[in-house]
This record gives C-alpha cells, sequence and structure tokens, in this order.
C-alpha cells in the first residue's frame, strides 16, 4: 500500500512544524483526547513515517485538524512529534494556527481569535495579521502548575542533580543552575542531550508523572535546562531535550509554561508578570501569568505564550509499506 500525505511546512521560532492537509485518517472518537487514542493504536505508523528520517528528522514535530466535538469551538489539534502524540504543544500550535490562517484552512468564528480543542484541554488563541499574513500567535493555555518539587538522581559522570517537575501541558523536570550544572553554555548540546536522556530515564524510574485531573496525561516527556540567557531583553533560556535526539529550537511553549507556573510557585513571578524566554538557538517567546487558579489541591495559572511562524514549503510526502524504512528510523 502506498498513501500519500500533502503537508504544508513551516517553523515557530526556528522549529518546524508540519501539518498534515491530505491524508489524514478518518478518527471515529468523539473528543479529540479519544481521537488521540484511536491514533496511536491504529496510525502510529504515519507519525513515525512522516516525523522520523528520512521523510523527517529528529526535531521534526507536526499536526492534523479534525473538527471541533464542541461546535462552539473552532478545531481540534492532533499532535504528532517523534515523542509520540503530545497531549498539547505550544510551538506547534503557534506553526498550525498561522498555516491554517495564512492557508485559509479554517474560517474563524471571530476575526482574530480562534478556539482550539486539543488533548490537554481548550486553548484559547488570539493573532495578528499583516495582510494575508499571519505576524503573532497568542495561546492561552492550560492550567499549569508545579507538580513536585527537589526530585534527586545520581546521574553518572554528573553527580547529583536536583529536578523541580512542572505542567504546561507536558510534564517538565526543570533543571536550574546548581552545584553540578551550572549553566546551559557549559554544555554542548550533545551533551544536554546524552544527559538529559539519561536524568529523564531515572527520574521515570523513581518517581511518578500523573496529572491530578486527567490520568490519560500522564508521564514524564522533556527536560528542560535552563541558564543565564544571551539576549539583553530575555529573562530566562532554556534548552529542552526533545524525544532522543534533539533540543527544541524554540523556547517550547508548554516548557515555558511550566517555567512560569514553577516560577509562580516559589514566589518569583506573579499574575500579570511577564517573562521573555529564549531558546537554545536564541529566539525568543512571550510568556505571561494570565491568571491565578487552581487544580485539586494546589495553586495553578493560566499562562500565555506569544510567538510567530513562518510557512516554509509544501510537500507530497509518500509511506509505501514495500520502502523497509516506511516507519523512518531513528539513530
Ligand atoms: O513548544 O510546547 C512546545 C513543545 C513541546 C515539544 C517541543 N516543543
Amino acid at each position: 500500500m502506498k498513501k500519500t500525505f500533502f503537508c504544508i511546512d513551516s517553523h515557530t521560532c526556528g522549529c518546524p512544524v508540519r501539518l498534515v492537509t491530505g491524508g489524514v485518517p478518518f478518527l471515529s472518537g468523539h473528543t479529540i483526547m479519544e481521537k488521540r487514542l484511536q491514533f496511536m493504536a491504529e496510525y502510529d505508523w504515519i507519525r513515525k513515517g512522516l516525523m522520523f528520517e528520512p521523510r523527517g528528522h529528529d526535531m521534526m514535530s507536526g499536526s492534523l485538524l479534525y473538527p471541533p466535538s464542541d461546535p462552539a469551538n473552532d478545531v481540534s489539534v492532533l499532535y504528532i512529534e517523534t515523542s509520540g502524540c503530545l497531549p498539547m504543544c505550544g510551538h506547534g500550535t503557534i506553526g498550525t494556527v498561522t498555516i491554517a490562517i495564512e492557508e485559509g484552512l479554517i474560517q474563524p468564528k471571530t476575526p482574530g481569535k480562534l478556539r482550539l480543542e486539543t488533548p490537554a484541554g481548550l486553548i484559547h488563541i488570539d493573532y495578528t495579521q499583516e495582510g494575508p499574513k499571519v505576524k503573532t500567535v497568542k495561546l492561552t493555555n492550560v492550567k499549569s502548575f508545579l507538580y513536585a518539587e527537589g526530585l534527586t538522581v545520581d546521574c553518572p559522570d554528573l553527580g547529583e542533580i536536583v529536578a523541580d517537575v512542572a505542567y504546561g501541558g507536558n510534564f517538565y523536570a526543570i533543571i536550574d543552575p546548581q552545584k553540578n550544572f551550572r549553566d546551559i553554555s557549559d554544555f554542548s548540546a550533545s551533551q544536554l542531550i546524552h544527559y538529559g536522556k539519561i536524568i529523564r530515564t531515572l527520574l521515570r524510574e523513581k518517581y511518578n508523572f500523573v496529572h491530578p485531573e486527567d490520568p490519560l496525561i500522564h508521564g514524564l516527556t522533556h527536560i528542560q535546562w535552563t541558564g543565564k540567557p544571551l539576549k539583553e531583553n530575555s529573562h530566562g533560556r532554556n534548552a529542552v531535550l526533545v524525544g532522543e535526539n534533539a533540543l527544541d529550537r524554540s523556547p517550547c511553549g508548554t516548557g515555558t509554561s511550566a517555567r512560569l507556573a514553577q516560577w509562580y510557585a516559589k514566589g518569583k513571578l506573579e499574575a500579570g508578570d511577564v517573562f521573555v524566554h529564549e531558546s537554545y538557538i536564541g529566539s525568543q517567546f512571550i510568556g505571561r501569568i494570565e491568571q491565578e487558579t487552581s487544580i485539586v489541591d494546589r495553586a495553578a495559572i493560566i499562562p500565555s505564550i506569544e510567538g510567530w511562524a513562518r510557512i516554509t514549503g509544501y510537500s507530497q510526502i509518500i509511506i509505501d509499506d514495500e520502502d523497509p524504512y516506511f516507519e523512518g528510523f531513528q539513530v
């Protein structure tokens, strides 16, 4: 069987987003979380084929659009990444919205605004345009919160590493500068990936990460190293381990949300504060604490993330099951 997928490629602040516009499978689930579970069980070959080499690469990331389950909303988004089908992806949302508006794939109910259903929950979008081009996309994210503080692992070569874990649509272990890790700039990208993977495995073995309100959202997916920004107008810098072999090229929308929640819980930020976050390559997102809220037994925030994306191309990608690499590969 040979299947053709039509895709529009873009990048959000340097990080790829491949929106699949043709060849999208029918999914019978009502909500986007139900559709996500069906996609993972029956169509994961599409994700692997479009994300991994030789059709994608270690930092490829993408999305598929479906009708919303609630007619009050504009659209549902299913995220496909090298790391799986994330419940939410910030840079993916900014790229997806930019493509969908510029290419006329969505007719917003209210100009300049969208209501997006994601597996993690409802996301509110405010976007600006100059002519046909989308200039900025601001997403108001799901409730974000500090999940655990001061978790420790013993990392070979580095020694004890202390991490806080926060949720911003995905779970992030945030490794701030400390005795055995002074700054992102002391490590090469391959060292951040190498040690990040070891620390993620050790944390997964030692602790459980389950969303207190939605047990379908679970698991520690990302390590977020933090450090001194390179630009004067940034408040912080991060390097986020994505999948098995990459650092996010954007400042990571859900990672920034998690970091805002961590700083809020520690009294370093309050409602209304702005936090400009810088990525490993120096691109920036504007994070803001929009609202204070709570989740089960703890304080939480509603953060927003603002960034931009550019369309880079159109592609028709073939996945042929006679190709030994039809599901791609990772090295
Ligand atoms: O921007 O939320 C994000 C993200 C998740 C994984 C890579 N980027």
